[in-house]
């Protein structure tokens, strides 16, 4: 009896630990309530993970007020409610890639490199390309930009290796009075750098969260990217 006892509080230490080295679930504002001085929030239904790396060193996408802008192209296939963006650096060890979800190549040859991070600040912006046609990748190139929301730290999220809680997490809510800030069919790009001192290198894995099922929603690293999976829907 004591060896089952032991085996069992093994195998719960095990679990916790585990549990630990993933994160938290992905939780939305849409039909948050308050019960008993309790806040209740409904899960996301649909969460697509993107696991990439950066490599130190690399050339940013832009750069911006001295920052370096990565970006990850956003494509929306019909109008949402509302839209939740965590980033996390570096990849916890007990999340991997499953088929389903998007990786970089560089996430693929450099998984193993557990040092590198970044302290992560991620942003949405929506721009005024609403179809796919031949012009796309022109038209993206020539786009105009409207930031819809931006986010550096969040509590919501474990801590970095460094123990500070720098992780990223925000929730857009689409605002269908307001063209510029209603969350409808078309092109978006997540930009992502780190907002302190520090290069943007190392793993991290970006979470798109609705409230609802959106099939045909890319992720991509490159408009061009983004054009070759558009065309093969
Ligand atoms: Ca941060």
């Amino acid at each position: 009896m004591k060896k089952i006892l032991f085996v069992l509080a093994v195998f719960l230490f095990i679990v916790k630990v585990t549990e630990a080295q993933k994160l938290p679930g992905f939780d939305a504002d849409l039909g948050k309530k308050t019960v008993f001085g309790q806040e209740i929030r409904l899960p996301y239904t649909d969460v697509l993970s993107y696991y990439g790396y950066i490599k130190p060193g690399s050339t940013c996408d832009e750069e911006r007020g001295g920052k370096k802008y990565y970006y990850l192209y956003l494509w929306i296939p019909s109008a949402i409610p509302e839209l939740g963006i965590r980033m996390v650096s570096p990849v916890p060890k007990g999340m991997k890639p499953e088929k389903s979800d998007y990786q970089m190549d560089e996430y693929k040859e450099n998984s193993s490199d557990a040092k590198s991070y970044f302290d992560t600040w991620i942003s949405l912006e929506k721009s005024n390309v609403y179809f796919n046609d031949s012009s796309f990748v022109e038209n993206v190139k020539n786009a105009t930009w409207t930031m819809m929301a931006q986010n550096d730290d969040s509590g919501e999220l474990p801590a970095q290796p460094s123990g500070k809680e720098y992780n990223s997490l925000m929730r857009i809510s689409s605002e269908t009075s307001n063209p510029t800030k209603s969350l409808v069919k078309g092109l978006y790009r997540i930009g992502f750098t780190t907002f302190k001192t520090g290069e943007v290198q190392g793993s991290f894995i970006a979470q798109i969260g609705a409230v609802i099922k959106i099939p045909g929603t890319v992720i991509t690293r490159t408009v061009e990217g983004m054009k070759v999976i558009l065309d093969s829907k």
